[in-house]
């Protein structure tokens, strides 16, 4: 909890973090260590083949519902997906004696600290060796002086430009919020948690609340909301989880803990008839609160987490957070646009937004198969996407010049369109099959395919996945291009960033904005919970400049057309009505305006 201010019943219990084991390695430490594990043997220089399993299995770590201890205990390991006999002995010796021989003689071969150089944005482990092996570099601070000082430009394969990118890098990783994890990370945990509570006997409701409820693409920590007559028991339950590795406070209204997968979280509980403003204060943001209360003290009324009061003293108590956007006389605003970013005196004019909903999409327009690297085929995506309530499916696989993905050349696409007139003959009067490209906007910057391909495809998405690190003039001048080709329907994820740590490109929006308005080009809100971009200001932007948006999941299976509601809270985020998203078009004036466009 940072910046709070400290409310009578916060902690009186504890001072200090209780450990469950007097000595125990968390979900979290155990996948930190095998991520340590894969750095310093991908330095080495062993195969990724090798070091990916690690990773991989640090993924499962971090994912799991329980605490690995207990799942050890039972000999279970290797059920973890991507933990087999060797890991497992690994992650075994770990909880059994908080060491690994294993690692310690890896450590004696490659300095340790050379792990933390492989977090600096865009450098790889072959860059990490060559700087370690020729200047003895083992250190952060040694690599900035060593830039600083012009050393790295003069190693071979690096030059002036490599050497400022890792001047660049180094930055970024200085500049990078510390702990913050992607929303999508979070999310099944945190929905998890719920449920949870939810079950227990005397909850009669459960909400998540912060910055998770309100859909920011990184999480602090999480705060969960339970409403119960009686508190003690729901805070024992809660902290009693195998999941809980500590418990950093507790008191009758709020928990703290940390979970054995590095996440922190607070509970509160409150009684049902007072949860309305414990949500309500619990969800915030800071400053959207303080305009909040601003806005009930000219009311005349002070608002806390626990109620409103008059003047006179007497309360006034909300079990929902609709009676008391109500009771101060506004209309409700969606968690999502509580940022302070005008949504209070919009809502005192009541002119909110009309918000754009999961539920108004109906079309999917970006999306892969096993013709290029998507795992499910083009019939199950169809399945997919008609399982869901989808009107329109799109395959648009990626261009040939993206060979890692086994992009489509002219001829594949043909061969493809014969099997889509198929799928089309057998789904007709169910669902609208689209046949498109995500082609690759190259580092030359070239487009993959001539008009005369894209303008026989029924839609074209246009992406960037190479040269992402180029000078911001000529990675925007990439985009320009492909904004400006009249046959290019929808730039894909416009910025290229990643969720945690990959800044995007150095782009100029503004120009980008200008041009795709001129041309009508749509941006895309890309759904995938590690991207979300455009993020919730570009947007924001992009809708006030009259550009309309596409939110699309760019499934590479079939279940990622599930993480839809990702891409729409940043719709919501950025303040979009349905008419604002092509994929909420009816049909026929989606159709149309694919058919203008050639
Ligand atoms: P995070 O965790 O950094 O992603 O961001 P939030 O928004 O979840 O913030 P957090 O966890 O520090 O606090 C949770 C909520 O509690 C926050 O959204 C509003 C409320 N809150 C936090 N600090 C303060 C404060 O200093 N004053 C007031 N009035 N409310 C606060
Ligand atoms: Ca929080
Ligand atoms: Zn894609």
């Amino acid at each position: 909890m940072r910046g709070h201010e400290q409310t009578a019943g916060d902690h009186p219990t504890t001072s200090h973090p209780t450990p469950r084991y007097n000595f125990s390695m968390t979900n979290k430490e155990l996948a930190d260590t095998l991520v340590l594990i894969a750095d310093l043997l991908e330095i080495k220089g062993e195969s990724f083949f090798k070091t990916n399993a690690y990773r991989k299995a640090a993924e499962s770590l971090l994912n799991l519902s329980q605490d690995a201890r207990s799942i050890w205990e039972q000999g279970e390991l290797e059920s973890i997906d991507g933990v087999g006999k060797a890991i497992s002995e690994k992650i075994g010796e770990l909880l059994e004696t908080g060491e690994l021989g294993f690692l310690n003689r890896l450590k004696a071969e490659v300095p340790e600290s050379l792990a933390t150089l492989m977090r600096i944005p865009d450098l790889g482990p072959k860059k990490v060796k060559l700087f370690w092996e020729q200047l003895g570099i083992t250190e952060l601070d040694q690599l900035e002086q060593a830039a600083r000082s012009s050393q790295l430009a003069e190693l071979p394969g690096m030059g002036e430009k490599s050497q400022a990118r890792v001047l660049a890098g180094i930055e970024a990783l200085k500049r990078r919020p510390t702990g913050r994890m992607p929303l999508g990370e979070v999310w099944d945990f945190a929905q998890a948690q719920l449920a949870f509570l939810r079950g227990l006997s005397g909850v009669t409701a459960a909400e998540t609340a912060g910055s998770l409820r309100r859909m920011r693409d990184t999480v602090g920590d999480l705060d969960i909301l339970a409403a119960a007559a009686e508190s003690e028991p729901v805070m024992e339950a809660f902290v009693g989880q195998g999941m809980v590795a500590h418990v950093e406070g507790r008191g009758p209204t709020k928990t703290s803990v940390e979970f054995s997968n590095g996440l922190r979280a607070q509970l509160w509980v409150h009684p049902p008839e007072r949860f309305g403003t414990a949500l309500q204060y619990a969800t915030g943001s800071k400053d959207h609160n303080v305009r909040v209360r601003e806005h009930a003290l000219a009311q005349g009324y002070s608002l806390s987490e626990h109620a409103l009061t008059r003047e006179d003293g007497s309360e006034i108590l909300c079990a929902t957070e609709e009676e008391v956007y109500a009771a101060i006389g506004l209309p409700y605003i969606p968690p999502e646009m509580r940022e302070d970013r005008g949504e209070v005196p919009a809502a005192m004019k009541n002119a909110l937004p009309q918000l754009i909903e999961t539920g108004d999409i109906v079309a999917e327009l970006h999306c892969h198969s096993t013709w290029s690297d998507g795992r499910g085929t083009m019939r199950e995506m169809v399945e997919a996407a008609l399982s869901r309530g989808r009107k329109v499916i799109t395959i648009s696989d990626h261009s040939y010049s993206l060979g890692i993905a086994n992009g489509l050349q002219v001829e594949r696409l043909e061969e493809q369109r014969k099997e889509i007139d198929a799928l089309r003959v057998e789904y007709e009067g169910r669902i609208k099959i689209l046949h498109g490209t995500e082609m690759e906007i190259r580092a030359d910057g070239g487009l993959d395919f001539p008009d005369e391909v894209l303008a026989w495809l029924d839609i074209v998405v246009a992406s960037l996945h190479v040269g992402m690190r180029q000078p911001g003039e000529q990675v925007t001048a990439r985009m320009l291009n492909a904004i400006c080709n009249p046959h290019v329907d929808i730039i894909g994820h416009p910025t290229n960033r990643l969720l945690p740590d990959r800044a995007g490109s150095d782009l100029e929006m503004e120009a980008i904005f200008q041009a795709a308005l001129e041309h009508g080009t749509v941006l895309e809100i890309n759904a995938n919970p590690q991207r979300m971009d455009l993020n919730d200001i570009h947007a924001r932007r992009a809708l006030e400049l009259g550009i309309p948006l596409a939110i699309n999941t760019d499934a590479h299976a079939p279940e990622h057309l599930d993480l839809l509601h990702f891409g729409v809270s940043v719709a919501q985020r950025a303040w979009a009505t349905p008419e604002q998203v092509i994929n909420a078009w009816p049909v026929e004036k989606l159709l149309g305006w694919l058919r203008a466009r050639g």
